[in-house]
């Protein structure tokens, strides 16, 4: 009898060593790989965004048919995100830099060793075209807005922890005077004219949209800052209905756009370096590369 059991216990004992030593590094002590755990899941954002392009280039670059890339928004990704992370629970999301959430948790980028993702680019700033010749002082703080992954940090962190976007947005022009007047340099106070700023409602963007906004404000025009989709942005600032953005990621996530745009806007160059996109996963995860999904 005693024998008997012994011998069932071995015969466990090794059929669990044998799962456990096929397992590979996406695989838990159970066997169960990364997919399971976040049931072949990818908590994407906005159908438009160029990082949902890149994350289903990738999901076909490394060959993760069975894998959903889930269309959403920031603002669901990062609530989804915070709750898998509160209860220390897989996920998967896209995700880029800059953005608050690296503050706020402890989160890394999956390798991506085919490059689906593309190179680290830079935030570019456009404008309709005209734009130039209509409100030419306006024009030139516009063109002359840059800053960095640092000081939209700051403002996106302010929203994040509570501050209306405006508020977030006043609070860091009124702390970066010296910033704020290389932008308004050389440029006119205006009288009332309007001038209308597009954005799409990615956290970033609406740091940076919000305080370029509060400085024009300051220099005496009438702003409106229109939350749009990211087609849309590219087509209003294409056909004249907004008059520029600070939202144009480029030259690979909105190439798109770009391309399909082009000659109908002007390019004003970068307002921001230091951007990054992929698959972000909370660093409690055993998982290092977006190879490892497969
Ligand atoms: N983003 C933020 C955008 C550009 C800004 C990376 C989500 C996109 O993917 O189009």
């Amino acid at each position: 009898m005693k024998k008997w059991i012994l011998m069932l216990l071995a015969a466990l004992l090794t059929m669990g060593l044998v799962a456990c030593g096929s397992d590979k590094t996406s695989s838990d002590a159970k066997g169960k790989t990364v997919g399971d755990s976040v049931n072949y899941k990818i908590i994407g954002i906005d159908p438009g965004a160029g990082l949902m392009k890149a994350s289903a280039k990738a999901i076909k670059d490394y060959g993760l048919d069975d894998w959903t890339l889930v269309e959403g928004s920031s603002a669901a990704m990062t609530a989804a995100l915070k709750k898998a992370y509160d209860k220390k629970e897989p996920i998967i999301v896209t995700g880029w830099t800059p953005h608050w959430m690296f503050a706020k948790f402890d989160l890394k980028y999956l390798e991506d060793p085919k490059g689906s993702f593309g190179k680290d680019e830079t935030i570019h700033t456009i404008a309709r075209n005209g734009l130039e010749k209509d409100l030419p002082e306006a024009f030139k703080v516009i063109d002359q807005f840059h800053w960095t992954p640092d000081d939209m940090g700051v403002v996106m962190n302010g929203i994040e922890d509570g501050d209306q976007p405006e508020d977030a947005a006043a609070k860091w022009v009124k702390d970066n005077a010296d910033k704020v007047a290389e932008w308004t340099k050389g440029a006119k106070k205006g009288s009332g004219e309007k001038v209308t700023l597009g954005y799409v409602a990615w956290d970033s963007e609406i740091a940076s949209t919000n305080v370029l906004g509060k400085v024009l404000t300051d220099m005496g025009y009438k702003v409106t800052l229109r939350q749009v989709e990211a087609g849309p942005m590219w087509t209003g600032i294409a056909d004249g209905s907004l008059d520029a953005s600070v939202a144009a990621w480029l030259p690979s996530t909105h190439a798109d756009y770009y391309k399909k745009y082009k000659g109908k806007f002007q390019d004003l160059g970068e307002n921001l370096a230091g951007t990054k996109l992929g698959l972000v996963v909370p660093t409690y995860m055993d998982v290092n590369s977006i190879e490892d999904l497969k």
